[in-house]
């Protein structure tokens, strides 16, 4: 393959602009022939995370699956890219520490925004049933996101446009030899 595989684990709030990362850095990585996948809610959260909802309990269960899958891919020698709030620091420990077991690479990114900025963009419109009780639990509103204390890589998407947030994670891991 002429790559040795990393799990990229994205962690942020909703909207904070994991998914559009996760996306646009899978482009970038197809373009230069270099074996990715991406898991996100869409293909984990229907499929084989359909039974879990958003209590605590269902999203360390969440987490805890997408950790060994991705730890499973990125040990065929893929470059894995998650995309889940994974807001328990707890959680995505676990998955590190799953990783490191295997001394697969594992590089936690902090797709950082504001609430006040999240809440703005509130694409789907989340944030406004959130605040007006119709969904419950729901991250920065009315469930935690606990925010890592040391990623290796952290953007702030209110800063940072998409182009150059993909360049910051395609550097990282080209310095660190995993592409
Ligand atoms: C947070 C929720 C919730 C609640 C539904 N809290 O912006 P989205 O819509 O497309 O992404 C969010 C997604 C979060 O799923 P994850 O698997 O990433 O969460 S976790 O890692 O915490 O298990 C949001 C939608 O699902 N969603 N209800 N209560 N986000």
């Amino acid at each position: 393959l002429g790559q040795t595989g990393a799990t990229i684990w994205l962690t942020g709030l909703s909207a904070s602009g994991k998914s559009t990362i996760a996306c646009a850095l899978e482009q970038h990585l197809l373009h230069l022939a270099k074996f990715s996948y991406r898991l996100d809610g869409d293909n984990v959260r229907f499929g084989l995370n359909k039974d879990l909802g958003f209590d605590e309990k269902s999203r360390n269960e969440n987490i805890r699956r997408i950790g060994e899958v991705a730890k499973l891919f990125t040990d065929s020698g893929c470059i894995t890219l998650t995309a889940f709030i994974s807001p328990y620091r707890a959680d995505r420990n676990l998955a590190r520490e799953l990783h490191a077991q295997s001394s697969l690479p594992f590089v936690e990114v902090f797709v950082d925004a504001p609430l006040t900025v999240v809440e703005a963009r509130d694409p789907k419109g989340l944030y406004k049933k959130a605040r007006a009780g119709e969904i419950k639990e729901f991250t920065g509103i009315s469930a935690p996101y606990e925010a890592p204390e040391s990623p290796e890589i952290h953007i702030k998407t209110d800063e940072v446009d998409v182009a150059e947030a993909v360049r910051i994670i395609v550097d990282y891991i080209v310095a660190k030899g995993y592409i």
